[in-house]
């Protein structure tokens, strides 16, 4: 029932109540945790008009879970999954390892040793079983490279990744121009 409910609060919080189409992208994380760091991936996804999936999937706690939602993510549709995790990260790896799908791992910085115990966790993958790793807490270029995988068959979201880095772009020129020189 608590996470139900959570996944209710999770879906109202993240598509401001609107009916989710089916899901391209999973976001998954080990715990709620989490959720103040991994909800800017669901941001970038959300305005870029791609459905995602938030989910809390813990490698340690919820074992058999994590196997069942790595080894039915395809056949659902997913075609790219961000996984976020703190400490002991072993969820990125451990889904990487059960689906051919393209992993994104995101490094949370939990409440010891500053994030580094996570990126090590999730960055040092044995050779065969890539996990495509961001910064520490940057679940916003999580987001931004499912875009840009997911760009790779769609020329329309290529363009709008375009514009989105001219945005980017803009933004520091307009900085730039207001500082007193
Ligand atoms: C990991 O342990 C989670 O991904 C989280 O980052 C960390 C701490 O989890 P909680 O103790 O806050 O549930 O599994």
């Amino acid at each position: 029932i608590v996470e139900s409910r959570l996944k209710f609060m999770l879906t109202e919080e993240i598509l401001d109540g609107q009916p989710a189409a089916a899901p391209r992208v999973g976001i998954i994380m080990g715990s709620d945790s989490d959720l103040p760091v991994m909800k800017e991936a669901a941001k970038i996804l959300r305005e870029f008009d791609i459905p995602a999936e938030v989910r809390i999937v813990s490698a340690h706690r919820t074992p058999e879970m994590m196997f069942s939602y790595a080894l039915s993510a395809r056949e659902r549709g997913i075609q790219v999954i961000i996984a976020g995790a703190g400490g002991a990260a072993h969820l990125p790896g451990m889904v990487a390892a059960l689906t051919p799908l393209p992993v994104i791992g995101v490094p949370v910085r939990a409440s010891t040793l500053d994030g580094l115990d996570s990126l090590l966790s999730i960055v040092q993958m044995p050779r065969g079983v890539p996990v495509a790793t961001v910064a520490i807490n940057n679940a916003t270029n999580a987001g931004l490279l499912a875009v840009r995988l997911l760009g790779i068959s769609d020329i329309d979201l290529q363009a709008r990744m375009a514009q989105y880095q001219e945005d980017r772009r803009d933004e520091v020129l307009v900085k730039d121009d207001r500082l007193e020189k």
